[in-house]
């Protein structure tokens, strides 16, 4: 599984571990990292100082690869962006926007940058501006998501592109991953498998509720704020959908979800809380250290791809 993206991270395998907020903290990045993936540090909407701390600790952990995600959204954007570029992280991923203005500065500081794009005309524009990869991420992911599917959103950004291409969105083993290969894409970014993985800190009701999820069991809230997002289906979702059907203001919607992914990750309150999950979910059925994940996606994937090219 050498591709232009184990060249350009310098890890074993293509596959990256997506910048979750809350759930991305520093013992997830270094174990997947070590596993032979890229391990990432998600910045969410955290202070410039919670994230130097996570990558040096992060660093005390791996003396691989990991990355650092900047959520342009953050009020903190532009300080965290900065701590990227101080502490000698070898690579970006950012979400939410678009990272143009922290180009140069991370450039400079040798950092490969990969923004998240949910369309071609963002991925054209990232290509334009330096990016050295962009992930195409589908609208099964979960948390903030663009409108295409990964099916059809992947190959159109790799005939638009000449930068190598990561498939995010609805791959969870190596069915997804060898089906990412055929779109076109050198590599794939998951999330929610690994929020199921020994090493990730989220409390353990987040972890059942993936693992019992069904292929339903996601819902989007927000498409009426411009600010859709993918969680799993609860109190929540039902109240917020039933507010948002009937016109409530975004005021109120906010307070539906206000510090709600916090709710369920550290208190494990997955019934008011924002269980943010891809479609995925019901992909996944166990729980595994993000080593044996990853040994595993690696052996289906590669007994997959053996396939295809029998009849070369
Ligand atoms: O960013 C994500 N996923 C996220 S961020 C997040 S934190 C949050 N929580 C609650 C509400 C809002 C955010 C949770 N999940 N994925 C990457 C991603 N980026 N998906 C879609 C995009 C995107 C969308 C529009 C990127 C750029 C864009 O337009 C930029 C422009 O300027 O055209």
């Amino acid at each position: 599984m050498k591709t232009e993206i184990t060249q350009l991270l310098g890890t074993e395998y293509p596959i990256i571990q997506g910048g979750m907020a809350w759930v991305a903290e520093y013992h997830l990045a270094a174990a997947v990292s070590e596993a032979g993936g890229l391990g990432i540090i998600g910045a969410a909407n955290a202070p410039a100082d919670w994230v130097r701390q996570q990558i040096r600790e992060a660093k005390k952990l791996t003396e691989k690869p990991f990355g650092v995600n900047i959520m342009l959204m953050s009020p903190y954007a532009d300080e965290v962006a900065k701590v990227a570029a101080e502490e000698g992280v070898k690579v970006v991923t950012t979400g939410a926007g678009s990272p143009e203005k922290y180009m140069k500065m991370w450039k400079d500081a040798g950092i490969k940058v990969i923004p998240v794009v949910a369309s071609v005309a963002l991925a054209r524009r990232m290509e334009r501006c330096g990016a050295d990869a962009v992930i195409a991420e589908g609208t099964e992911s979960g948390g903030h998501i663009g409108e295409t599917t990964t099916m059809v959103l992947v190959p159109q950004v790799a005939d638009a592109v000449n930068v190598p291409v990561i498939a995010a969105g609805g791959i969870a083993d190596g069915r997804g991953i060898a089906a990412a290969f055929m779109l076109g894409a050198q590599g794939v970014q998951m999330g929610t498998h690994f929020i199921v993985t020994e090493e990730c800190q989220v409390h353990e009701n987040y972890k059942d509720m993936i693992i019992k999820a069904r292929d339903i069991d996601t819902r989007v809230t927000g498409r009426t704020t411009g600010h859709p997002v993918r969680a799993l289906r609860n109190r929540m979702t039902g109240e917020y959908l039933k507010k948002e059907a009937e016109g409530a203001t975004f005021e109120e919607l906010e307070l539906l979800t206000l510090g709600g992914l916090r709710k369920a990750v550290v208190d494990g309150d997955v019934k008011t809380g924002s269980v943010m999950s891809g479609q995925s979910a019901g992909l996944v059925k166990e729980k595994l250290t993000c080593k044996a994940l990853i040994q595993k996606l690696v052996t289906e994937t590669e007994e997959l791809l053996k396939g295809t090219f029998l009849y070369e």
